[in-house]
Parts: C-alpha cells; structure tokens; sequence
C-alpha cells in the first residue's frame, strides 16, 4: 500500500507542502489508514487534512475586520474518507474513548441537527457537513465513512475546532464531487462554526486553509479577503516560538455570553457609537458592513483622503492614529464603562432595537456595563501593532529586528490583560515565566481566558527554556503530569503548510 504523493488539487493549493508533511508522518498515515480498513472492511480513497494555528499577534480584532498575523501549527487533523451509496454518514474517532463514534442520516428540513447547547466533538463535525452541503446546494448528498485523527490539542487556543471543520468541509465537498476553491471554502467553514454558538471570526479557517509553509499570514478581511505570506527575517542569531499551554480549558461554549459573545457585541456596538459621533453617513457604512464593525467605520472616515503620497503601511498608521485619539475624545470620559440604557440613549433607540442591530439576539451575552472605551482602545492598538509587526519582518534587511518584535508581543499580552479582559493569572504567570526566562515576548495566543501563551526567544535556548518553563510553571500548578503530556503541553513550533487532500492507492 502506498500514498500517492500527489495534493488532489483543491484550488490555489500550493504544490511545495505536502511531499516534507507527508513524508515525516508516513507512519500516522499508514496506521489511519489500516484502522479505517478495520472499521469499514476497505481502504479510504482520500485523506482531508488541515492543520490547527497559532496566533502571532493581533487578538480579537478579526471580527472588527482588522488584519491579523498567524501561522499554521504542525498539529493537524486527518480525515480518511469513502463515499458510498445512501445518505448516513459514520463518523469514528482514532482516539475513541475520548471521541465516540457517532452515526447521522441526511434530512431534507435541515441537513442535520445540531443542538448547541451540547458540548459534542459530533457538533462540529455536523456543522461542517450541514455548511459544506448548504454551500454546495445539494439536496441528495452521498453517503460517507470517515474517521478521524486529530493532535491538535484542544481547549487551548491553537485552533483544533477550526482544524476539524475545514477538515470536514474539505472531505464533504471531495465525497460529494465538488472542487470549492480556498477561499469558498474558508467562507463556508467561517460560517459553519459558528453553528456551534460562537460568533467566531475568521482567522483561524483562514490560516488552517491557505497557510504556506515557512510563512506567517498577513490576513486582511475587509473590502475583501487577502492573504499575503510574509516570512520571518533571518539574522545571524536564530530564533523560534514555544508554544505553551497555560492548562486552563477555556471552554467558548458555557462561556461565550460573558467572554467571546460577549466581545463581539461590546466592538459592534462601539463601531455604531463611534460612527454617528463621527456623522458617518449610514448608508455607506450599512452597505460595507451590517453588524457593523470598526475597519468599515475607518474606512468609510477615511474615504476621502489623499493617499497619493502615502504607502500602505503609513495609511494604516495614520488611520490607526487617528482612531485612538477619536476613542479617548469620544469614550474617555466612559473609561469604566456604560450601561446598555446609557448605549442605547446614546444611539437613540431602545435596548432591544440595539440589542437586534448588534444581532444579540442570535447570540445573547450577559453584562451589566459594556466596555466600550477598553475594548475600542484595544482594536485599534493591537490593528496598530500588527501592521508594524508586518512592516518590521519586511524591512528587516538583516538586521536583527526581534527585540522589536518581543516588544510588540508583550504590548499586545498587556492590551489583552487589561483592556480586552481576554487574559487570565495563569496565562500572565507563564508570559512572566517566559520572559524571566529569556523570551523576548510572550502572550496569549488565540481566544484566551486560559489555553495557550506564545513565546520568541532565541533558538539556542529552546532547550533550556522549555526545562526552565516545567520547572517553574508545570511542576508548581500541575506536579501530576506525565512526560508525554509535558511534551504536549510545551514545545517549540516552526510556520506549517495548509490544507490538502492525499489520494490514497
Ligand atoms: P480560538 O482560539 O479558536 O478560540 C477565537 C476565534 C478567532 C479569533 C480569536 C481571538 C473562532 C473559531 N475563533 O479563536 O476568530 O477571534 O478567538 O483572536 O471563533
Ligand atoms: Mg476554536
């Protein structure tokens, strides 16, 4: 039995990724593929894979429509897959004590059922079927075995919800004869997950489907989505990130009324304050973006500048600069906080006509006081940060510009801490940690509220590093941990590749 070392092509798929992934995992591969054999008396055609990511640095700005800068991770999720007669769908798990198996059948009203309220592996693969079908807009969809095998770890920040839906939208597409290209099918993994009850973002589908190998990903979402690969300067000193896990499980779905949700409503809202203080003309904002959202109330401010001196980055900046000082002219009198009353009569409608506009209802939060100052503060200096990070990997001509870079990751963990409230004392404990221990820079890394931190640090001393990190960190809150889970828990990561899919013969 061989793997056919060839990407069936999803469009736009870079062809450099697969033959360095594959080679390394022959094993995993193999060993998926035996056991599907097990399971269902015959080998899988295809296997889907799409990797879990790492955030470098722009948090809880994507669904403000701000551009982020993360990387693929190694860790990945694979589905081995056949296409068969009928309309069931058996789903098995490598792992499944943790991840049981689970059986569903197509329906005409509503594809499949999905009931968020439950906190089921099953949801999200459901979720990626019923918008891979909805995409499709296919009503007599093939019947599918599948299993899975997934490390990305979960609960921790690194994306392994995203990795599995865009590996279900993948497979689903594939079994049923279709080609979607990446971006059709970052869109609908996007608008998949949050079936779940999280009204997510798009960064992490954005990154576990179109990542390069070797490259971070200048992800930009709004007037469209664009994804540019930047690379990490070389300089005569080498340095690399260590992932840690702060072992906090931040669990989105019992906590998004308060956490998640509830920062996607605080950011609408202050889109729609900012804009009619700022005497927006409504028709043009409603047209760019309905939520709206702070990268539409900017542009739309902005529409009429003269930007023929000026480069890409020194508009951001301006722009960015600009929005900062709005933000403490506007809401520095509010620094804590206003009263959903107090919104209201300031955008002159009712609470419930508010709570429609910001589409509350969909997702409900719970808040006494909605921080409107902080969270606006946030976005626009963590926006401001990511373009910087960008500008200093592109014009690092050599010189060793990481000092630089640490910096702008510990402002970015300080304005999570204390402005956005998506940090916790143990992630701030492993940041300290880190940079007690020669990192440069240390944060949060993804949602928050516990998960994982990311460190830069200087490639000479990974080793040390990590030892110094289980000492101080693991052995004091978690002194039960086994070697293997310590190796999970921390360890250092390089850019991976993308999604693909590999033909099995
Ligand atoms: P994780 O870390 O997967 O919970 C979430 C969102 C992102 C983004 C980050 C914060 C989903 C699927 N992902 O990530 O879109 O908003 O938080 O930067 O909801
Ligand atoms: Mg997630």
């Amino acid at each position: 039995m061989s793997i056919q070392a060839k990407v069936v092509p999803v469009a736009n798929t870079v062809s450099e990724i697969y033959s360095g992934d594959i080679s390394s995992q022959e094993e995993r591969y193999l060993n998926l593929i035996n056991k599907f054999q097990e399971i269902y008396g015959t080998k899988p055609q295809f296997i889907a894979r799409s990797p879990g990511r790492v955030n470098v640095i722009g948090e809880h700005i994507d669904y403000c429509g701000m551009p982020v800068f993360p990387m693929a991770v190694e860790q990945d999720t694979l589905i081995a897959f056949n296409s068969k007669d009928g309309t069931a769908v058996n789903v098995a798990n490598t792992n499944s004590k943790k991840y049981p198996s689970f059986v569903f059948e197509y329906s005409k009203e509503n594809i499949v059922t999905i009931d968020p309220k439950i906190h089921a592996w099953s949801n999200y693969y459901k979720c990626g079927y019923k918008g891979a079908l909805e995409k499709m807009k296919i009503d007599n969809p093939k019947g599918m075995d599948c299993l899975v095998d997934g490390d990305v770890p979960t609960g921790a920040g690194l994306s392994s919800s995203s990795s599995l839906v865009c590996t279900v939208v993948l497979a689903t597409q594939k079994a049923n004869g279709y080609e979607l290209d990446k971006e059709q099918i970052v869109n609908t993994s996007v608008a998949s997950e949050r079936y779940t009850g999280v009204n997510g973002g798009g960064m992490d589908q954005t990154c576990s489907v179109m990542a390069t190998r070797s490259s971070a990903l200048f992800i930009e979402f709004h007037p469209f989505l664009k994804v540019t690969p930047v690379k990490f300067p070389s300089s005569e000193q080498k340095y690399a990130f260590v992932v840690a896990n702060s072992l906090v499980v931040s669990d989105k779905h019992i906590t998004a009324p308060v956490c998640y949700n509830l920062r996607v409503v605080e950011t609408r809202i202050a889109s729609l304050m900012l804009a009619q203080t700022l005497k927006l003309d409504q028709n043009s904002t409603v047209k760019e973006a309905n939520p709206l959202t702070m990268k539409v109330v900017m542009d739309v401010l902005f529409a009429n500048q003269d930007t023929s001196s000026m480069s890409e980055v020194d508009i951001w900046i301006n722009r960015l600069n600009a929005m900062l000082a709005h933000t403490e002219t506007i809401f520095g009198d509010h620094v804590d906080g206003y009263s959903w009353k107090e919104c209201a009569d300031y955008l002159h409608m009712s609470i419930e006509e508010l709570k429609l506009k910001v589409r509350a209802d969909l997702y409900p939060v719970r808040a006494e006081f909605l921080q409107i100052y902080k969270r606006t503060k946030h976005v626009f200096s963590e926006t401001l940060r990511v373009v910087l990070f960008r500008q200093t990997c592109e014009e690092a001509k050599g010189s060793d510009v990481y000092p630089e870079l640490g910096n702008l990751m510990n402002q970015s963990q300080d304005s999570c801490d204390k402005l956005f409230d998506c940090s916790c004392k143990e992630l701030n404990e492993l940041c300290q940690t880190a940079r007690d221990n020669g990192s440069l820079g240390s944060r949060l890394t993804g949602a928050g509220w516990g998960g994982c931190t990311i460190s830069l640090l200087p490639e000479s001393k990974v080793e040390s590093f990590i030892q110094s990190v289980k000492d101080s960190y693991y052995k004091k809150h978690f002194p039960s941990l086994s070697e293997e889970q310590l190796k999970n828990s921390i360890f250092a990561t390089k850019p991976g590749s993308g999604m693909y899919i590999v033909n099995v013969k």
